[in-house]
C-alpha cells in the first residue's frame, strides 16, 4: 500500500503528515513541523510564503529519507489570503496576512457601492472584514502596484501547488471564502468582480477537491531527487478538510473545528442564503463533494494565544497547560467577553483588551492571568452554545451533541466547559482534523476509500474520541443568560 502526504498549514505552524491506510485503519506520522511566523514590515503584516514553500520541500525530503513511496500529496491552509502571478509566471510580492489592518473600515465603504444584501445574495458568505473581497478593494483604493502587473489570482495553497507543479488552478473550498464566488452558478461571480474594477480573467479554473492538479514539475523532481509525484486538489481550506474528518456516522451533525479560530456549524447540501442567515452572519463555505458548511467564525483560542505571547513579551512565560490550570483555579463566571468583538482581531496586547472590554461593559475586571484566561474560556464555551442554537434554528435541525475536532481538544477544560454550557455531550477527536481530511480526500480520489461517509467511519475506527458529559448544568444555564446580556449576543 502506497503512502500519501498531507501538508496542513495553520496560522502559527505547519506540518507534513504521512498517512497510511492498512486494513481499514489509518495511521499517521508527523514527518515535519515548522513555525509559520507572520512578518511585520512597517505597517504591513505578511506571510512568509517562500519560507512555507521551502518547508514543504523539506517535508518532501523527509518523506523520501523515511523511505515513503508517495502516491500523492495535498496541501490545505487557512482561507481568504492570496498572491498575484505575473504574465511571465513570477510571484508579485508577498501575500498579506488577513490580520493586516489595511482592511479596517473597507467592508462598510464597499457597502456604499455594492449593498451588503447583494454581496450575500451572490455569495452566501459571512461578512468578515478580512474576506478577500475587502482585501482587494483596499488594494484597489491604495493603487497597489501589483495590480498593474497581475495576470493570475491564486490563494495560498494554489500558490504552493503552482510552485510545485507549474500549473495555475484555483480550488473550490477556498475560492468560496473570497466572497467573490457564486455557489448558485458554481462560478466566480464575474459581475461582482467587474464591479470591484478587477479583471475577471485573473480568476482561473476552479478545481473540485479530489481533482488531480498536476505532478511535481521537472525542476522540483531534480532538486529533491524524487519522481513526478501527483498533486491533488483537496478541500484546501483547512476548515473544509477538518469537516471531512469529523467522525460522524449520521448525516445531521454539528461540529466545532477548534484551533486558532473556532468554526461552529453543520454540513448541508445546498447553501442557505436568506435574510436570517445574513442577519446572523452565517456563512456557506464550499466543501468536499459539493457540500456546504453552514457555520460562523468565532475568534477562538487566538485571544488566549495572544495573551500568552503578550505575557512572554513582558518576560513571564506560561505554557498552555499552566494557563489552563490557573484558569481552573480562578473564580467562575466573574466576567465575560464577546470573543468576536472587533478589538480582539488584530495582534497585540490582548490581556489589556480583555480588561478594557470588561471596563466598557461595567463588569469586574480580571487582573491575574488565571482570571483572564477563565473569562476567555467560559466566554468561548457560551459563544459555542449561542452559535449552536442559531445553527439549529437556521438549518431547522436539532443536534444531540457537538463533535469537536482540531488542536483545541487538547484543552480538556474547554471541552468540559463546552459540554456544561451546551447541556449536551461533546465528542472530542481527532485533534489532527485538517490533515486527516486532507489525506481522506486523496484516498477517495485514488479509489482507496469509497466516499466521505466511509472516510468518516474509518477515521472514527482509527482515532480515539473522548466523551464529555455535561455537569453543573443549572449553574451554567444561569450564567449563560448573564453572558447574553453582557455581550449583547443575539439569541434570536
Ligand atoms: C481557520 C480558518 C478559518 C478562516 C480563517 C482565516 O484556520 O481557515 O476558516 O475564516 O482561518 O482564513
Amino acid at each position: 500500500m502506497s503512502d500519501i502526504l498531507a501538508f496542513d498549514l495553520g496560522a502559527s505552524s505547519g506540518r507534513a503528515i504521512l498517512g497510511k491506510l492498512v486494513n481499514g485503519k489509518i495511521t499517521t506520522e508527523e514527518l515535519h513541523r515548522f513555525p509559520n511566523d507572520p512578518v511585520q514590515v512597517g505597517d504591513r503584516l505578511y506571510w512568509d510564503l517562500l519560507r512555507l514553500y521551502h518547508e514543504i520541500k523539506q517535508g518532501l525530503l523527509k518523506a523520501k529519507h523515511n523511505g515513503a513511496e508517495l502516491s500523492s500529496i495535498g496541501i490545505d491552509s487557512w482561507a481568504v489570503d492570496y498572491g498575484f502571478i505575473a504574465e511571465d509566471g513570477s510571484l508579485l510580492g508577498n501575500p498579506l496576512h488577513y490580520r493586516d489592518r489595511a482592511t479596517e473600515g473597507k467592508m462598510e465603504q464597499l457597502f456604499a457601492e455594492i449593498p451588503a444584501e447583494e454581496i450575500f445574495a451572490r455569495t452566501g458568505i459571512q461578512f468578515l472584514t478580512f474576506n478577500t473581497i475587502y482585501q482587494l478593494y483596499a488594494r484597489k483604493q491604495n493603487q497597489s502596484p501589483e495590480l498593474g502587473a497581475a495576470a493570475h489570482f491564486l490563494m495560498i495553497p494554489d500558490l504552493l501547488r503552482y510552485f510545485l507543479t507549474g500549473e495555475k488552478y484555483n480550488e473550490f473550498s477556498n475560492a468560496t471564502t473570497t466572497q467573490l464566488y457564486n455557489p448558485t452558478t458554481r462560478q466566480w461571480d464575474a459581475e461582482l468582480i467587474a464591479r470591484l474594477g478587477l479583471p475577471v480573467e485573473w480568476f482561473g479554473e476552479v478545481l473540485e477537491p479530489g481533482a488531480l492538479a498536476g505532478r511535481l514539475q521537472p525542476s522540483v523532481q531534480e532538486e529533491l531527487g524524487v519522481g513526478p509525484i501527483p498533486v491533488y486538489a483537496v478541500a484546501e481550506h483547512d476548515t473544509g478538510s477538518a469537516v471531512v474528518a469529523v467522525p460522524a456516522l449520521e448525516k445531521s451533525f454539528a461540529y466545532l473545528s477548534c484551533g486558532t479560530w473556532s468554526l461552529l456549524g453543520t454540513e448541508i447540501d445546498q447553501p442557505i442564503i436568506n435574510e436570517e442567515a445574513q442577519r446572523l452572519n452565517f456563512t456557506n463555505e464550499g466543501g468536499f463533494g459539493g457540500t456546504f458548511r453552514l457555520l460562523k467564525n468565532i475568534m477562538g483560542l487566538w485571544i488566549l494565544q495572544e495573551c500568552r505571547r503578550e505575557w512572554e513579551r513582558e518576560g513571564k512565560s506560561y505554557s498552555f497547560p499552566e494557563l489552563v490550570g490557573l484558569a481552573g483555579e480562578a473564580k467562575s463566571f466573574a466576567s465575560f467577553i464577546n470573543p468576536d468583538d472587533p478589538s480582539f482581531l488584530a495582534p497585540g496586547d490582548m490581556p489589556e483588551r480583555v480588561k478594557d472590554y470588561c471596563v466598557r461593559t461595567g463588569q469586574a475586571v480580571p487582573e491575574q492571568p488565571g482570571e483572564i484566561i477563565r473569562c476567555i474560556l467560559e466566554s468561548l464555551a457560551f459563544t459555542y452554545r449561542n452559535v449552536l442554537e442559531l445553527t439549529e434554528r437556521i438549518s431547522g435541525q436539532t443536534f444531540s451533541g457537538l463533535h469537536m475536532v482540531g488542536g483545541g481538544i487538547h484543552n480538556t477544560l474547554l471541552c468540559q466547559w463546552t459540554a456544561n454550557a451546551l447541556g449536551k455531550p461533546v465528542w472530542a477527536g481527532p485533534a489532527e482534523g485538517s490533515a486527516l481530511g486532507n489525506l481522506a480526500v486523496q484516498w477517495i480520489a485514488q479509489g482507496e476509500i469509497q466516499d466521505i461517509w466511509e472516510a468518516r467511519r474509518i477515521i472514527r475506527d482509527s482515532f480515539p474520541v473522548t466523551d464529555y458529559k455535561p455537569e453543573d448544568v443549572a449553574a451554567w444555564d444561569d450564567a449563560y443568560r448573564r453572558f447574553l446580556q453582557v455581550t449583547g449576543s443575539s439569541s434570536n
